[in-house]
């Protein structure tokens, strides 16, 4: 039976679940949520997450939320199938957890404050400095990544954590379509535009990408 995966599209945190559905090769049977429609607030939806918040999934009857305890458990329910999320030994695994803990505390900070300036404010209402000392933060922030890269990706193999922080950095790119002054690509020292173009050439990426967001440049 395959997995239900409840999702917004641009989600971030919904877009990490994406991700390891497609890496693991699983079949899914995609409920896309409309925030726009409020349908989060649904009572149907809050069946499935009292919180009203996406990604969640139910499988085989099991219904699970919260992005990261969502691609644990694909990992430790599916080992077979295709990538492991969480892959080495149990050094290499809680060093997997650790970022993707950082990236929720820390990118997740400084990135949403670029977003809400930029994707979230009227052009009118924008303030340069608000908007200058967000990006200085999160450049500060892709910079203090980059010297965790452990080789082709941030913790070794291809791995959870990657696919924790590709989301945000790609929502920069989203920042540069609105604003196109917003120079997206110079927020990424060369080692971290090297990850994200391999992520990018990765042949389940464009499956994942956020269909109102049109053809990835
Ligand atoms: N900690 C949660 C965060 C999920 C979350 O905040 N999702 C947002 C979308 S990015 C949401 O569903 N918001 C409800 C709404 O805006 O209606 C997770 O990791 O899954």
């Amino acid at each position: 039976m395959p997995v239900v995966f409840y999702y917004g599209s641009g989600s971030v945190y919904a877009w990490r679940v994406h991700l390891a559905l497609e890496a693991k090769g699983m079949a899914f049977e995609r409920r896309v949520l409309s925030f726009s429609a409020g349908d989060t607030a649904k009572p149907e939806f809050a069946a499935v997450n009292p919180r009203h918040r996406v990604p969640a999934i139910v499988d085989g009857g099991f219904t699970l939320y919260e992005s990261n305890a969502i691609v644990e458990y694909l990992d430790e329910a599916y080992p077979e199938r295709g990538l492991r999320l969480f892959p080495g030994d149990v050094r290499r695994r809680a060093t997997v957890r650790r970022l993707v803990s950082e990236i929720d505390d820390y990118t997740d900070e400084a990135t949403r404050k670029v977003v809400e300036e930029v994707l979230y404010t009227k052009p009118e209402a924008r303030d340069a400095a608000k908007l200058d000392a967000a990006r200085k933060a999160v450049a500060d922030e892709f910079a203090f990544l980059a010297r965790y890269l452990d080789g082709d990706f941030l913790a070794g193999p291809l791995s959870a954590a990657d696919f924790a922080l590709y989301p945000f950095v790609a929502f920069m790119d989203r920042c540069r379509q609105r604003v196109p002054e917003f120079d997206a690509a110079a927020l990424l020292p060369p080692p971290l535009a090297a990850w994200k173009r391999r992520i990018e050439a990765l042949p389940y990426l464009d499956a994942t990408w956020p269909p109102h967001w049109g053809k990835r440049s």
